[in-house]
């Protein structure tokens, strides 16, 4: 499928893998990359050395192109936006924050900028400040995430901004890429569905926690500290709600919610007990492994399925009609 995404990234089907912090490394971005779709390194807290590392390590294993999303709460985010453009990555995504402040520099640097939003009032300003397209995520997604659901946001993403809109969050079959594209998006991003592919490296308990997971699994905690995060319930994740709805002085002994470092006990440890499994609403139908190049024609011969084989014309069909919205 071509669109103004595959068009002004030089890729062949427009699907992002998600930049997801610990999981998304230089095997699963490189694999992506070279199924057709954009692989994307999950900065995530690393450091400016790790994340210089990792690039190095992802242009070994694809000539194709990549995407380093940086993680905008990372203490280091000031190092890294620069670390970027001295490995003269091509694409930056972004997350959990506004990106203004180094729009400018990677502007200048060629860089192709693409901030995730969860809000038509962001999605405005990264298009004024000159974002070359925007991922609208919703709240179905896994780790950090909005209030929208994708549904009702990506629609209002789209017809907010002009530059082109990539849908993420509760995505992983090509029905709902097809949706996707039917609410105007140009692309999909998916993160849950490529957790269970070969070339990911998570451990193999997480894996295995995803593919058994029913729709009702995740859980989103946080909310009063104003970081809602999702992901599959557990331990950990019934002791953080918990401690949430307590009053101050009743709170479950800190010693037993112990949530930092716990994205990287999950991943790369197997805790499945005291470990924090980020995962989105779609984990329920993760039911597959596969590779990241048979998700990838799966979706595109999928999509073309449902939509019939022409399917670009038809979007650009769709996109012309905006009194239909
Ligand atoms: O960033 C994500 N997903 C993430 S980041 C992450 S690492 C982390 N772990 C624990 C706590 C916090 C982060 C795990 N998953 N998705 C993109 C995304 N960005 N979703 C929502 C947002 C967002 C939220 C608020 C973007 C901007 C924003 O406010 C911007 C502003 O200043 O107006």
């Amino acid at each position: 499928m071509q669109t103004r995404i595959t068009e002004l990234l030089g890729i062949e089907e427009p699907i992002f893998q998600g930049g997801m912090a610990w999981v998304a490394d230089a095997s699963l971005a490189a694999a992506v990359s070279n199924a057709g779709g954009l692989g994307i390194l999950g900065g995530g807290s690393a450091d400016a050395e790790t994340i210089s590392r990792m690039i190095d390590e992802v242009q070994a294993l694809t000539d194709k192109p990549f995407g380093v999303n940086i993680m905008l709460m990372s203490p280091e985010v000031d190092a890294i936006a620069q670390a970027v453009i001295d490995k003269g990555v091509k694409v930056v995504t972004t997350g959990a924050g506004s990106p203004s402040d180094y729009m400018e520099a990677w502007k200048a640097a060629g860089v192709k900028v693409i901030p995730v939003v969860a809000s038509t009032a962001l999605a405005r300003r990264m298009e004024r400040s000159g974002a070359d397209a925007i991922v609208a995520e919703g709240t179905e997604s896994g780790g950090h995430i909005g209030e929208m659901t994708t549904m009702a946001l990506v629609p209002q993403v789209v017809s907010a901004v002009s530059i082109p809109v990539v849908a993420a969050g509760g995505i992983a079959s090509p029905r709902q890429y097809a949706a996707a594209l039917m609410l105007g998006a140009e692309g999909i991003q998916m993160g849950t569905r490529f957790l269970t592919v070969e070339e990911c490296t998570v451990h193999p308990a997480y894996k295995e926690k995803v593919l058994g997971a029913k729709d009702s699994d995740t859980i989103v905690t946080g909310r009063a500290k104003g970081t809602p995060v999702r992901s599959l319930k557990n331990k950990l994740m019934r002791a953080a709600r918990a401690a949430e709805y307590q009053p101050a002085d009743e709170t479950t002994e800190e010693s037993e919610i112990k949530l930092s470092g716990s994205l990287r006990r999950a991943v790369v440890e197997g805790d499945m007990d005291t470990g924090t499994i980020m995962a989105g609403q779609v984990a329920g139908m993760v039911t597959e492994r596969g590779t990241a190049a048979s998700v990838i024609e799966a979706f595109s011969a999928g999509v073309e399925d449902l939509l019939g084989l022409d399917a670009a014309s038809l979007l650009q069909a769709n996109q012309k009609r905006e009194h239909l919205v």
